[in-house]
């Protein structure tokens, strides 16, 4: 008896920590990567959607790739569709910053639906967004051939070919749909640039007829849909509602901050929720950063703590890192704190989530990368931009006593192994931000408040 009173106590401790940590944040707040992506941004955002009326995607589009599961451990990979569409109470927006490829959300929302989630009258799609083609896709591919060697190693979902459009001010919008005698003339435009450029590039009048044709269809199973979501977002700040802003990608991967150009075409970092759903700065409180336990990057590009060994293989394998949009394998290494120092400068995160942390069970010694020095042992200070010295960096690492315990099922701090716990306390004063959430395991209720 006086043990189950005790797992009683226990539970109520780790729920009473859980409920803490969700009523205290903030009316508008923001999950982000702080990696190279795929650190489990998904998972966050569908715990803590059960307390916000309105989820909101910002920037990028299905080149993201969100894993989730829902309480009876079904898994679903959300790619456009924000990760609080399993929160049947939960309003998802799809922000004029994000670039929207119609085929790809239709079958997205096919599959939910299959699956028994609703998504009827549940996703608003801002009459803003670009309108990503096929076509975009197309260019995506070649133009990653045409890089040879230096190649992006994107996810070739047409991300910066659309972007592309968008800046240079010929791009289709989601309000295009509405005007569909003018839309064949648009897209044309596009499809002629894209065969002057590309020698692979065909298209005929019939393709272009075909594509129009299938975008009037579109137009009307969108429909319902479109909304003024920078109306519709001000609006729910004004009538109190809370709003959870999920970032794709990462900061490391942001058009401007990131390892350009092993990068992607649009900002996943703070300033992204501002200018991808039109609200203002000020509406902002918490911006959560969510920061794997170790690194994994997908794609090419500088990665300085990268493990091309053993230990990067057993990373890989116990965190089964491939990618949840091209299955591509990811690169693993020790977690940077160089890099994670200037994300956090960049986005002011008001508390960390690190994740994955059971993944470093079993490890004699793990590292921390922090510092960088030239090869002749010049202090590097910041972040560079240089790839050239990136390349060259070397990193000086501080390593600590692992542990050997199964920590997937602990739900109270406390309860860690105190090495576990000495490692998030370490990075904690690294990098000057608390870690509120710890997550332990791939399901909904594998994390730990702390
Ligand atoms: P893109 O397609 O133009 O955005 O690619 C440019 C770079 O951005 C990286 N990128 C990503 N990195 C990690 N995860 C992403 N989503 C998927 C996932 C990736 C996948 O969740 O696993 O399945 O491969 C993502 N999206 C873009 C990309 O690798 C390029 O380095
Ligand atoms: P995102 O793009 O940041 O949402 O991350 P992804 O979904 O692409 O990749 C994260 C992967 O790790 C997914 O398969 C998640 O189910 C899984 N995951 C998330 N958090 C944890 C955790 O704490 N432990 C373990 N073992 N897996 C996790
Ligand atoms: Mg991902």
């Amino acid at each position: 008896r006086a043990a189950s009173v005790s797992a009683v106590a226990e539970e109520s401790s780790a729920a009473a920590a859980a409920r803490g940590r969700l009523e205290s944040l903030s009316q508008v707040a923001g999950v982000l990567g702080t990696q190279w992506g795929d650190e489990g941004k998904g998972k966050l955002v569908d715990i803590l959607a059960q307390r916000f009326d309105v989820v909101a995607r910002c920037q990028g589009g299905a080149n993201a790739g969100h894993t989730i599961y829902n309480s009876e451990g079904k898994k679903f990979s959300l790619h456009l569709v924000p990760s609080g569409i399993l929160n049947e109470n939960t309003q998802c927006v799809i922000g004029n910053g994000a670039v929207v490829h119609l085929p790809g959300f239709f079958k997205e929302i096919d599959g939910l639906e299959s699956n028994g989630v609703s998504c009827k009258g549940r996703i608003l799609v801002s009459d803003r967004a670009h309108l990503l083609f096929d076509f975009h896709q197309v260019v995506d591919g070649l133009r990653e051939v045409e890089l040879g060697n230096s190649f992006i190693g994107t996810t070739k979902r047409g991300i910066g070919p659309c972007y592309s459009n968008k800046v240079i001010r010929n791009g289709l919008r989601v309000s295009d749909l509405r005007h569909m005698d003018t839309f064949g003339a648009k897209l044309n435009t596009l499809l002629k640039d894209a065969a002057t450029r590309f020698k692979g590039f065909e298209y005929s009048s019939k393709t272009l007829k075909e594509e129009v044709e299938k975008y009037e269809r579109f137009a009307e199973r969108l429909g319902p849909y479109i909304t003024d979501t920078v109306h519709f977002m001000n609006e729910s700040i004004l009538q109190k509602k809370k709003i959870l802003v999920e970032g794709g990608q990462a900061t490391m991967l942001d058009i401007d901050f990131g390892t350009y150009p092993f990068v992607t075409s649009s900002s996943p970092s703070a300033g992204g929720i501002c200018t991808g759903l039109g609200i203002a700065p000020r509406t902002l409180g918490d911006i959560i950063g969510v920061v794997k336990a170790y690194t994994t990057r997908v794609g090419s590009g500088p990665f300085p703590t990268e493990l091309l060994g053993k230990t990067g293989d057993l990373l890989r394998a116990s965190g089964m890192e491939f990618g949840t949009t091209t299955g591509r394998p990811r690169r693993c290494g020790w977690l940077d704190i160089v890099a994670l120092r200037y994300c956090c400068q960049i986005n002011g995160f008001s508390s960390l989530n690190l994740t994955k942390l059971d993944v470093l069970t079993g490890l004699k010694e793990i590292k921390l990368g922090t510092s960088y020095c030239t090869e002749d042992g010049k202090a590097i200070d910041s972040f560079p931009a240089d790839l050239d010295l990136l390349e060259q960096t070397k990193v000086k690492y501080e390593a600590l006593p692992g542990w050997e315990e199964d920590i997937s099922s602990v739900r109270d701090y406390d309860d860690l192994p105190e090495t576990a716990r000495l490692y998030v306390e370490r990075i904690e004063e690294l990098v000057g931000i608390p870690v509120h959430y710890i997550g332990v395991g791939p399901g909904r209720d594998a994390l730990i408040y702390k």
